[in-house]
C-alpha cells in the first residue's frame, strides 16, 4: 500500500478529463487500495483518481464514521432520480481548508463497475449522493469551486497559491 500525493487547486492537471477503464486489472485494484489509504489518511470521505494524477474513471468513497463502508466505482455513470435540489457545505482534499455551499440533485442512481469489473448499481441520497456527484465531477475536470462566485473562487485560489509557495 502507498499513500499518494494529492493535487491542489489550481493545478491544471485537475482539469483533465479522465478516460474510461477498458478492463479492470490488478493495477487498478492496487490503485484502489492506494486511493483508500490516501483518503483515510487525509482524512476524507471521497477521492477521485484525477486528484492523485491518474486520469482514469475511478472513484473511492466512504462516508461511514469508522472507515467500515468502502465503496469503489469504476466508470461511474450518474442518473438523476429526483429534480429536487439539496444544498450542502462541500469541501475537497484538493481545496484544503475551504468549504462552500453547493446545490445538487438530491437523489441519484450510480451505475459502475466494481473492483472485479462486475457491473452494479446503487441509489444514493443525502451525503452519499453529494459525495459521489462531487467525485464524478473530478473525473470531468470539475471542482466544487466552479459552482461558486468567481470572486470567492479567486480568493480561494490566491490563498492556496500563497500557501503552496510557502511550502515549495
Ligand atoms: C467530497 O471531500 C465531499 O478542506 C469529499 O482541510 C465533501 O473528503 C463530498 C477535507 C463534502 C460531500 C461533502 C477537506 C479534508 C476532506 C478539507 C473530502 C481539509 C481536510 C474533504
Ligand atoms: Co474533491
Amino acid at each position: 500500500m502507498a499513500k499518494l500525493e494529492i493535487l491542489e487547486f489550481p493545478d491544471p492537471r485537475l482539469r483533465e478529463i479522465a478516460k474510461p477503464v477498458a478492463k479492470v486489472t490488478d493495477a487498478h485494484r492496487q490503485l484502489l487500495e492506494d486511493m483508500f489509504e490516501t483518503m483515510y489518511a487525509a482524512p476524507g470521505i471521497g477521492l477521485a483518481a484525477t486528484q492523485v494524477n491518474v486520469h482514469e474513471r475511478i472513484v473511492v468513497v466512504d462516508i461511514s464514521e469508522d472507515n467500515s463502508e468502502p465503496l469503489a466505482f469504476i466508470n461511474p455513470e450518474i442518473e438523476v432520480l429526483e429534480e429536487e435540489i439539496h444544498q450542502y457545505d462541500e469541501g475537497c482534499l484538493s481545496v484544503p481548508g475551504f468549504y462552500e455551499t453547493v446545490e445538487r440533485p438530491r437523489k441519484v442512481r450510480i451505475k459502475a463497475l466494481d473492483r472485479n469489473g462486475e457491473p452494479f448499481a446503487i441509489e444514493a441520497e443525502g451525503l452519499l449522493a453529494v459525495c459521489i456527484q462531487h467525485e464524478v465531477d473530478h473525473l470531468d475536470g470539475k471542482l466544487f469551486v466552479d459552482y461558486i462566485s468567481p470572486l470567492k473562487r479567486n480568493r480561494i485560489r490566491s490563498k492556496l497559491e500563497k500557501s503552496q509557495r510557502r511550502r515549495a
